[in-house]
């Protein structure tokens, strides 16, 4: 009983920064409530029955999906060196584009996931279109431009949200002082977007949307008319040249992080969506551990690895109150936007399984599916069952793409 109070307390203060809180599985998290009225998580990790995550250096039975040695300095290099032909190459074969939208500096994930796609560009696999930040704080969209500028890429457009959210502090973002980045100002999300998609109209070319922060600027998308960028609403830009949504959100039984801090949002964008969406309920993510062995293969300097290790050894924000899987002096992370990543780039290898489609409905933030009914909906399984060795092909897959 301690040990929970302990932990309960531990919870409000992270939660009183505004972290993300994720959401609350009644059947496997302890919760409560804050002052302010919020349910919040606080469950440990080491209660869920889980395995944790083993090394990557003992997965090598596990197949990842291209080139599985990851020598992070020599990579690195390479995607410094080979940008060029690889965006060049990337375009001329109509690989997909890719929007993340992303609320970049509450939780650690949104930066080893946009890191996951310069890896993918950079086996030819996707094309970075543009990053849109779903929360206020210009600090995200820097940190963002810093990321796409270590990876060699510093023109990628950033976008972000200039309404209000319920959630706007940040662990890491102040790093950026360390990197190199030259965002000066940003435009609006949505009106990124709808540039990327004018395009893509233009050039026949498909858009994958990947959102793992809150439904800010795709519900200002989904709301946008015509305007000087094209002559069609937001809602035909999507029907016409956009896939599938690819979303971090939601849980069946309670309200999760990034539905409860722009729930009207989250509202809007899953009653309009018109074309395909797959959804990675909290569960799913919050059952991968990222291991953190497979950071320290990252050069010290690297800038995942400096975001990961914000706090120092032993100092981790990300670390107590069973937010992520402590693990010596930092922690194993929950990997929830990493899949979402994952499952957009890699369909084909199905690591968490998928439903058949069907609709979510929002009923008061609490993320209801039911199959059928003419819906485009899916959403991967709940990973909470599976074997440690599914969970662990998965975590090497994502880990594979971050060097
Ligand atoms: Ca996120």
């Amino acid at each position: 009983m301690a040990k929970i109070v302990r932990s309960a307390i531990i919870g409000l203060f992270f939660c009183g920064l505004a972290m993300s809180c994720g959401s609350e599985n009644s059947a496997q998290m302890q919760t409560g409530v804050a002052e302010n009225g919020e349910s919040f998580r606080y469950g440990q990790a080491t209660t869920l029955a889980l395995s944790p995550v083993e090394s990557i250096e003992s997965q090598n039975s596990v197949s990842a999906p291209s080139s599985t040695a990851v020598d992070a300095k020599t990579t690195q290099n390479t995607a410094e060196t080979t940008e060029g032909s690889s965006s060049s190459s990337n375009r001329s074969s109509g690989v997909p584009l890719i929007i993340y939208d992303t609320d970049m500096g509450p939780d650690i994930d949104d930066a080893p996931g946009l890191a996951m796609l310069h890896g993918y560009e950079t086996d030819g696999k996707a094309e970075l279109a543009a990053v849109t930040v779903s929360r206020q704080g210009f600090d995200g969209a820097q940190f963002s431009d810093a990321l796409n500028t270590f990876y060699g890429r510093p023109d990628v457009p950033v976008g972000i949200y200039k309404g209000s959210t319920g959630a706007n502090s940040s662990q890491y973002t102040y790093l950026v002082d360390s990197f190199p980045h030259d965002l000066s100002e940003a435009p609006d999300g949505f009106k990124v977007q709808r540039q990327v998609l004018a395009d893509a109209e233009k050039s026949g070319r498909k858009v994958i949307m990947i959102q793992v922060g809150f439904s800010s600027n795709i519900s200002e998308l989904l709301n946008s008319r015509a305007d000087e960028i094209s002559d069609k609403s937001g809602l035909e830009l999507v029907e016409n040249n956009v896939s599938l949504l690819s979303i971090m959100a939601g849980a069946p039984t309670s309200v999760e992080f990034n539905i409860k801090h722009n729930l009207p949002a989250a509202e809007n964008l899953f009653a309009k969506w018109p074309v395909d969406m797959v959804v990675s309920y909290w569960d799913t993510g919050g059952h991968v551990y990222y291991p953190y062995s497979a950071i320290q293969k990252l050069p010290t300097d690297h800038i995942v690895r400096q975001a990961y290790e914000v706090g120092g050894p032993g100092n981790s924000p990300y670390a107590g109150g069973g937010w992520h899987e402590p693990a010596g002096d930092f922690y194993n992370m929950r990997s929830w936007d990493l899949t979402s990543v994952l499952h957009a780039l890699e369909p084909e290898r199905d690591y968490f399984g998928i439903s058949s489609a069907g609709t979510v409905r929002l009923e008061g933030g609490v993320a209801k599916f039911s199959e059928g009914d003419g819906g485009r909906h899916y959403i991967l399984s709940n990973t909470s069952g599976y074997s440690a060795e599914q969970k662990n092909k998965a975590a090497t897959a994502m880990a594979a793409m971050i060097r």
